[in-house]
């Protein structure tokens, strides 16, 4: 008969269970040496239960080499809550980034809204804002070209209000009836499981081919703005029309902009596809830096104000989501300003756990008739019940108002509160502190009259122009923005498979602009222009609104951008230190990259340590390079794929650099011709201006552009 392996012997005990306690820190030999035991400065390891724990290395086990035993609390509680560390992540918008801040309102708007928050100058409000990519998932990178979530939680002292908006202010689609439709398209595949993170495939084109509503947006999506070079360099939109409403009850139309004020920044195609490879945490870890290094992002916050009367003017319904309302037609008022100086202490707790809602708004800011609007407010506390576990989210610290909330909501999974008393229903006469409505604080819907007309699954006739704007947008933008529309949409539809799709699309574009179908057919190499398609109503010339586009609008800034220093041995420290100097001075960062990580040794004996090795930080994720090398130096890197790339793709992405003679040997290995961008280092104004901006001019000289 076998001897049973589990009978214990006093010899059998966990090895690595001290007899004695040992000093804090010291780390223990025969086998335990990761071991770390709790001192002065470390509390004791417990169970989620409090029960201390002695070994966190070794699971309890029969003999020293026999089986683990069920008995094992410590292992199971461990085990168990990791297997359960998940949630579903955000069936849109699952990659985000997000910080803590305040928004303080500059300008009073009383006479439009009794929302406190809009009315006391002066008065910080705490906001969580997060920004997401839409497409992929939770674990993709942060630079395909997608459109960008733009959340602000605001917690204002009547209660929280979410503005949850995107970097462009219209939408794909005018009726929420289509949302599931447009996100099963844009997302991966379902047969194949690809590509993850991008619209460049058939199932999105096919459905755009199919709902001329979508073009607008699609002109948006495939211009500069969806490859942002930075968080803090993008516009935030809340999209929808929403209402302002004053103590005497009169409602005034609002759409809410943040305008950053670094300016609107994009990064080119090329240069957005390289990063992908590059850094897949780019405009996370770009958030992190600045905030940790105390250059804390900031927009502005502005309205766009107007009346029903007015609105009826717009040759435009405005309660269509795929509408915009040109700032030519309705100024921007500012009337606040967000500064994100915070960030979370755990991504998971706070980044992860936050839900927006349209829905939350404080009393005084009202909903509009836009049926996507409509949509919305029912859908984001209904995905919060699945993706968050059950009805109680609100209490999750990041969700929770910070004023004062009392109501007889009661009980639910993971309730975390323990409310008193024998009264949980409302009216009662047994408890004299029980919460009752109120109606001078309480929120009260504007009394909307009813438009006439019959009930029915009706879009309106003002919804039916999918062109017009569509058209102001593309002709509104610079050569080259328009150029680079073009370019995208063929790089897109060169994606897309199926010839038919490609050729409605092209069809489609003719009613936008003529010879901007042209160009696309040319590029994808079509022999004949597809046919038109029927318009619903024709379309119309709006006026151009030339604040629609970026490149005109960049501010001649260094401010907040990054330049990367390259350095080798030799390197002349005296002109490291003054360039430093000057650059830090305009407002940006340096970065030294060197081809060690340990740095360079300068021409006086001194070491320089590098902030990032050469063939891992690539000149994508800078705004401008320079280089500052021996002779010497600059001919042993010509002849090093990293450093020669290093230069190559700076000239490619039409950024400023900085070469000093050393450097010529990798400028000529890289093929450059020195332009008004390429300048010496050593006249640092002259570097700082050509910074300040990419080179345009550069870049039909390098790449073809449809
Ligand atoms: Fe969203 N959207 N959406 N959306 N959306 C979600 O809510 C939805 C729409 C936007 O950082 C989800 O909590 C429907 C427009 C942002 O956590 C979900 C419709 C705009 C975020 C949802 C829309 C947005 C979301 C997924 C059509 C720009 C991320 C998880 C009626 C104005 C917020 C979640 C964050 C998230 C539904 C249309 C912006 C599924 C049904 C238009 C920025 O509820």
């Amino acid at each position: 008969m076998a001897k049973s392996p589990a009978v214990r012997t006093p010899a059998d005990k966990p090895r690595s269970t001290p007899s004695t306690t040992p000093a804090p820190d010291t780390l223990r030999g025969n086998g335990d040496e990761l071991q770390q035991q709790a001192g002065a400065d470390h509390p004791v390891m417990t169970t989620q239960l409090g029960i201390p724990i002695a070994d966190n290395q070794n699971s309890l086990r029969s003999t020293p080499r026999g089986p683990s035993l069920l008995e094992d609390f410590i292992l199971r509680e461990k085990i168990t809550h990791f297997d359960h560390e998940r949630i579903p992540e955000r069936i849109v918008h699952a990659r985000g980034t997000a910080a803590h801040g305040y928004f303080e309102l500059t300008e009073s708007l009383a006479d439009y809204t009794t929302a406190r928050v809009l009315t006391e100058v002066g008065v910080q409000t705490p906001v969580f804002t997060r920004f997401s990519t839409v497409a992929g998932g939770a674990g993709s990178v942060d630079t395909p070209r997608d459109v960008r979530g733009f959340a602000v939680k605001l917690y204002t002292q009547e209660g929280n209000w979410d503005i949850v908006g995107n970097n462009i202010p219209v939408f794909f689609i005018q009726d929420a009836m289509k949302f599931p439709d447009l996100v099963h398209a844009v997302k991966m595949e379902p047969d194949r499981g690809y590509p993850q993170a991008g619209s460049a495939h058939d199932t999105f084109w096919d459905f755009v081919s199919l709902m001329p509503e979508t073009l607008h947006m699609v002109m948006w999506a495939m211009s500069d703005r969806t490859i942002p070079r930075s968080l803090r360099t993008m516009e935030g939109f809340g999209v929808h029309s929403f209402r302002l409403v004053n103590a005497e009850g009169k409602s005034t139309f609002v759409k809410f902009h943040w305008r950053p004020k670094l300016g609107i920044q994009s990064t080119v195609w090329d240069e957005a596809v390289k990063l992908q490879a590059a850094d897949n945490d780019y405009h996370r870890r770009d958030l992190f830096e600045a905030i940790e290094a105390g250059n804390y992002p900031e927009w502005d916050f502005a309205v766009q104000l107007f009346t029903e009367e007015e609105a009826a003017s717009f040759p435009f319904d405005h309660l269509d989501a795929t509408k915009l309302i040109p700032e030519e037609l309705v100024p921007l008022r500012t009337i606040g300003r967000m500064v994100l100086n915070r960030w979370p202490d755990n991504f998971f707790a706070e980044t992860e756990q936050v839900a927006y809602c349209p829905a939350n708004v404080p009393p005084g800011v009202d909903f509009s008739n836009d049926p996507l609007l409509q949509g919305r407010l029912f859908s984001y506390l209904d995905t919060q019940l699945s993706r968050l576990g059950g009805p109680n989210f609100a209490q999750i610290p990041v969700n929770a108002p910070k004023c004062p909330f009392h109501n007889m909501q009661r009980d639910g999974h993971m309730q975390m509160n323990v409310p008193k008393g024998r009264v949980n229903y409302e009216p009662s006469s047994l408890q004299g502190d029980t919460p009752r409505a109120s109606q001078a604080q309480g929120f009260r819907h504007f009394a909307e009259a009813a438009d006439a007309g019959a009930k029915g699954r009706i879009r309106a006739e003002s919804f039916a122009d999918h062109y017009s704007q569509a058209r102001m947008f593309f002709r509104s933008q610079s050569e080259l923005e328009q150029s680079h529309i073009a370019s995208a949409i063929v790089f897109e539809l060169s994606k897309v498979a199926t010839v038919h799709v490609r050729e409605a699309v092209v069809g489609h574009l003719q009613h936008v602009d003529p010879a901007l179908a042209q160009r696309v057919a040319d590029g994808l190499g079509m022999d004949a222009m597809p046919p038109k398609p029927p318009a619903a109503v024709k379309p119309q010339d709006l006026p151009l609104s030339p604040a629609l586009r970026i490149i005109d609008r960049m501010q001649p800034t260094l401010e907040g951008r990054c330049v990367g220093l390259l350095v080798h041995d030799g390197t002349n420290a005296k002109s490291v230190a003054t360039l430093r100097k000057a650059i830090e001075k305009a407002g940006a960062t340096v970065k030294i990259v060197a081809p060690k990580v340990g740095g360079a040794v300068m021409d006086d004996g001194s070491r320089l340590p590098a902030d990032g090795q050469l063939a891992g930080t690539p000149s994508t994720v800078f705004d401008a390079v320079a280089s500052i090398l021996s002779t010497e130096a600059g001919q042993k890197l010509a002849r090093e794929a990293a450093a020669v790339d290093w230069f190559r793709d700076a000239f490619g992405h039409l950024k400023a650099i900085g070469a000093c003679p050393g450097t010529q040997a990798i400028l000529q290995a890289a093929g450059i011709e020195p332009d008004a961008g390429v300048v010496d280092p050593k006249d640092s104004k002259a570097f700082i201006a050509a910074a300040q901006t990419r080179q345009w001019d550069r870049e039909p000289k390098l790449r073809t552009l449809a």
